[in-house]
């Protein structure tokens, strides 16, 4: 058997290593506050290095997706620049997808806040690498101030000459504009933010072709992270050896968290990959509410991914590989703890309630399947269901999971199948509970 490679550098990230988190309050956004912090330092030599330069820095320093699916960066962003690339006469777009509409995750909002010339600068930096002409940000409708402070940051770029037709002097046009959203979740999947630039209703197209080869307006287009993407201008500076040597194998970096739900101190913080959950949650957010011993159970990646019970949790750590062992994922990297005065069957129901209603209801699986499982997760809140219903319903998540055009299908199936696999007790006690209070047995079951 093969060991579990050692947690590299692992010790706690210093203040000096924080990327975002630890600047916040302490000095203004503005150009001269990023300045005074080392953005924009010295863009233009950067800008220069080229497509393949970047790419191949960006590819070893080990970044992966941080909006949820881990893909490696690097290797994404070249799928711009296939052979041929440059005879193709369409214009290339980079998207940052600044929709962050899962339910807890709130990381994002804090670099367009805090630090918006990051961003911005990621935006160039990143689209010089696949040799796009812009960045489109597409932020949610519900961010206004965002909108208006990240507005205002691109204003005094334009001004001072970092970005537009001649990018930090380079020679390079580069222009960087926001797209507001309207509220819908399914707005941060790709596809459908891409048809929501163009206007249309944002429902997902199918895949392929990738944006990379059909994108915005029918042009090669890749769609990032707000964090994936203002992440790379320090990546650069610092070396991707650098930026390597925190986290684990193939889990490299520093990583924003946001924690929320029974801690002492919710809190959105930036650590290195792979720190253990237990430990983030003590350090930083002075420990669960009541103490370890009263937490009941964790969703380690936002509301589309599995919740695991404390024994899970102990252990943990938060990278890609150790979440997807423990039948979970890193997801956005939202953390959200609930204690044992929590009803979990309740809490996932709500999750359930909430992809009903944010299909967009183009197929079947997830339209319908959404539907049935909110209906049976009521159920079974209320103990008015038959236990024969709990195979029932991970049934019916196995033939949404996998069937359907976008992954909403599969984040409405996962947290109900982390509730049958970690909390199975739990929903049979509640019915032999309602059967015994109601003298009723459900469905022909037996009492
Ligand atoms: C070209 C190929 N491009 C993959 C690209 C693809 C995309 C990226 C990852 O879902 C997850 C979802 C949510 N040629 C390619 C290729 N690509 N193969 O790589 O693709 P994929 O399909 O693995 O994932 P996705 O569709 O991007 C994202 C989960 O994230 N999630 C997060 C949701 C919410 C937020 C938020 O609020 N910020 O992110 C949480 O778990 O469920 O599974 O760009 O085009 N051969
Ligand atoms: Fe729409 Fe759901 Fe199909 Fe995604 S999986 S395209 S949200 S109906």
């Amino acid at each position: 058997s093969v060991a579990e490679p050692p947690v590299r550098g692992y010790g706690g990230l210093k203040d000096q290593d924080r990327i975002f988190t630890n600047l916040y309050d302490r000095h203004d956004f503005s150009l001269k506050g990023a300045m005074s912090r080392g953005d924009w330092h010295k863009t233009k030599e950067i800008v220069l290095k080229g497509d393949q330069y970047l790419i191949q820095t960006v590819k070893d320093s080990g970044l992966r997706g941080r909006g949820g699916a881990g893909f490696p960066s690097g290797l994404k962003w070249s799928f711009m620049n296939k052979p041929g690339w440059d005879k193709d006469p369409r214009p290339r777009y980079l998207v940052v997808n600044a929709d962050e509409g899962e339910p807890g995750t709130c990381k994002d909002r804090e670099i367009m806040r805090g630090d918006p010339h990051k961003l911005i600068e990621g935006c160039l930096i990143a689209g010089r690498a696949m040799n796009a002409t812009a960045a489109y940000i597409y932020i949610r409708g519900e961010f206004y101030h965002e909108a208006v402070r990240l507005q205002q940051a691109i204003d005094e770029a334009y001004k001072a000459g970092l970005i537009g037709d001649d990018a930090c002097g380079s020679g390079y046009k580069f222009d960087v504009f926001i797209h507001r959203g309207a509220g819908a979740y399914i707005c941060g999947e790709e596809t459908a933010l891409i048809e929501s630039i163009e206007g249309k209703q944002g429902k997902p197209r199918l895949k392929p072709p990738f944006p990379a080869d059909v994108g915005v307006f029918g042009c090669p287009t890749t769609v990032a992270n707000v964090e994936t993407v203002a992440v790379v201008p320090t990546i650069v500076r610092r070396g991707p050896s650098w930026f390597d040597s925190f986290g684990r194998d193939r889990n490299s970096g520093t990583k924003l968290f946001a924690i929320s739900g029974h801690v002492n101190n919710p809190c959105v913080v930036e650590e290195e990959m792979s720190i253990p959950l237990k430990e983030l949650i003590e350090r930083h957010c002075g420990g669960v509410k009541g103490g370890w011993q009263n937490l009941q159970g964790i969703v380690p990646g936002g509301s589309s991914v599995p919740v695991i019970p404390r024994d899970v949790c102990t252990d943990v750590l938060m990278d890609f590989d150790s979440l997807k062992d423990a039948q979970t994922s890193l997801g956005t990297g939202a953390i959200i703890v609930m204690d044992q005065s929590t009803d979990m069957i309740k809490a996932i129901s709500r999750f359930a309630k909430f992809y009903k209603h944010e299909s967009c209801g183009q197929c079947t699986p997830c339209r319908e399947g959404t539907t049935w499982m909110y209906n049976m997760m009521n159920r079974f809140e209320n103990g008015q269901a038959a236990n024969r219903e709990i195979d029932m319903i991970v049934e019916l998540s196995k033939q949404i999971e996998g069937h359907t055009i976008c992954a909403l299908g599969d984040a409405a199936a996962w947290p109900i199948q982390g509730l049958v696999r970690h909390f199975r007790p739990q929903m049979e006690q509640r019915i032999k509970e309602f059967q015994l209070e109601n003298g009723v047995v459900m469905y022909g079951g037996k009492l």
